[in-house]
């Protein structure tokens, strides 16, 4: 029964639509069904906090999985967008108690990226979404108690 929204940056979107593949296939096979489970596309990584901010604030959502890639080589100003949205959505889970999941890769290059959007390094997307599910469901036990 938990209601995900995961809210992804389409710049790179390469990576990213790998990444919220990822995540989407693996909380449906966690039980998140089709009609819970939403998918916000956001222009890059900086605007990604403030989607997850109003997903957050809803009341909609159980959890909000966020998502991006950062390229170092793609940007001189890679410090400040992958700062802002590190910040941004550590900031937001605290402040909303809602679990705002990192999704983010911050990465040197695409080779990097792609190894961790389902290559040798694993699936980030994958890891987002399980930690939504963790997360989620510990918020609900400690409520209950
Ligand atoms: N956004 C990303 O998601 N990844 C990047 O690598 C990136 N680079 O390289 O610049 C990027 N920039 C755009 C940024 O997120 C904002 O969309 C833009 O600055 C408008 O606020």
């Amino acid at each position: 029964g938990l209601r995900v929204a995961v809210v992804v940056a389409m710049f790179n979107d390469q990576i990213t639509r790998r990444l919220a593949d990822g995540a989407i296939a693996l909380a449906a096979e966690y039980g998140v069904r089709d009609g819970d489970l939403k998918v916000y596309w956001v222009p890059g990584a900086f605007e990604v906090p403030t989607a997850a901010n109003w997903a957050a604030r809803s009341g909609r959502f159980d959890a909000v999985i966020c998502i991006g890639a950062v390229i170092r080589g793609d940007t001189a100003h890679f410090e400040y967008v992958a700062g802002g949205a590190t910040e941004g959505i550590g900031r937001i889970a605290l402040e909303t108690g809602v679990p705002v999941i990192f999704g983010v890769l911050t990465v040197d290059n695409v080779e990097q990226a792609m190894s961790r959007a389902g290559g040798k390094d694993g699936h980030k997307g994958e890891e987002a979404a399980q930690a939504a599910i963790e997360m989620a469901n510990l918020r609900r036990l400690l409520r209950a108690d």
